[in-house]
């Protein structure tokens, strides 16, 4: 298996993912704040930034990101992470569930992925079905030895009929998350903030040195956003997928920039 620092998806052993599979978990309403941020091309260009170490794409953008490189002669792109799975706001269901829209042998051998992400929804009805999944893509991913990235997102009946939890922003039910990405076999796990330096502690406990990533969230000030991710670093966490706080900005570099220093620095 190869070292996840060995990929070019971590710079100093960190990582800044350029989350745009916004379009399929919210739907076009993420792009209204910035119109230019529904054409692929303008993320695609903002991936261009040195602290980014990978984009992460659905299958239908990740075949057009590799083609807008090689028309473009981009040579110093994202690196890319595949995210095989996903789902839309649009269908209704009895509980959270993330279908899979592309293997891991496409990933790699059409894209040319660089890593692959894979959502789990610990707590939904359809846990056990994603776990079964996870398994064939964590597998097939260390044939090709490429890092798998989980988004670890613990949502569902599981949770809200379980008087101990609070919701998924809670510490207990973040550092759940994170642990289900070490036992099954990620090499990275991306997580909701819980809100606390104290609650991301919690998850670092709980990971045993695994690596971990903060999940962006919604839009918010550049001194609020720093903060949040300056709390999670300064304990033990090792970056951040972001996608709104960056692709809703009208000029995303200043933040780019500090982001640079809080997580390669
Ligand atoms: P943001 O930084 O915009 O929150 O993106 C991170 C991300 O995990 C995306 O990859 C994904 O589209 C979105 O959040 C899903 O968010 P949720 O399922 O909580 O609505």
């Amino acid at each position: 298996m190869r070292n996840i620092d060995d990929s070019p998806i971590t710079h100093n052993g960190n990582s800044l993912i350029l989350a745009y599979d916004h379009g399929t978990e919210h739907g076009p309403v993420d792009f209204e704040p910035l119109p230019a941020s529904a054409d692929p091309t303008h993320v695609f260009e903002v991936g261009r930034h040195s602290a980014v170490t990978a984009i992460a794409l659905q299958k239908g953008n990740a075949e057009y990101y590799r083609s807008w490189e090689m028309e473009n002669g981009v040579d110093d792109g994202a690196p890319l992470l595949v995210k095989l799975n996903g789902n839309s706001n649009l269908a209704k269901r009895d509980d959270y569930y993330s279908p899979k829209q592309c293997s891991v042998q496409y990933a790699v051998e059409e894209l040319d992925a660089d890593a692959i992400g894979y959502t789990m929804y610990g707590g939904s009805l359809h846990e056990d079905e994603m776990w079964t999944e996870f398994r064939d893509v964590q597998e097939a991913s260390r044939k090709y030895g490429i890092p798998v990235v989980m988004w670890s997102y613990p949502r569902g009946q599981g949770i809200q009929e379980n008087d101990n939890y609070t919701g998924q922003e809670d510490p207990d039910v973040v550092a759940y998350g994170a642990r289900l990405g070490l036992e099954l076999g990620a090499d990275m796990v991306k997580c909701k903030y819980p809100g606390t330096q104290a609650g991301w502690q919690q998850v670092e406990d709980a990971v045993s040195g695994l690596k971990t990533v903060m999940s962006g969230g919604s839009k918010r000030s550049d001194e609020a956003f720093l903060e949040d991710v300056r709390s999670t670093v300064e304990v033990g966490g090792n970056g951040l997928a972001v996608g709104r706080n960056i692709f809703q900005r009208d000029d995303p570099v200043p933040l780019l920039d500090e982001l640079e220093t809080v997580v390669f620095e």
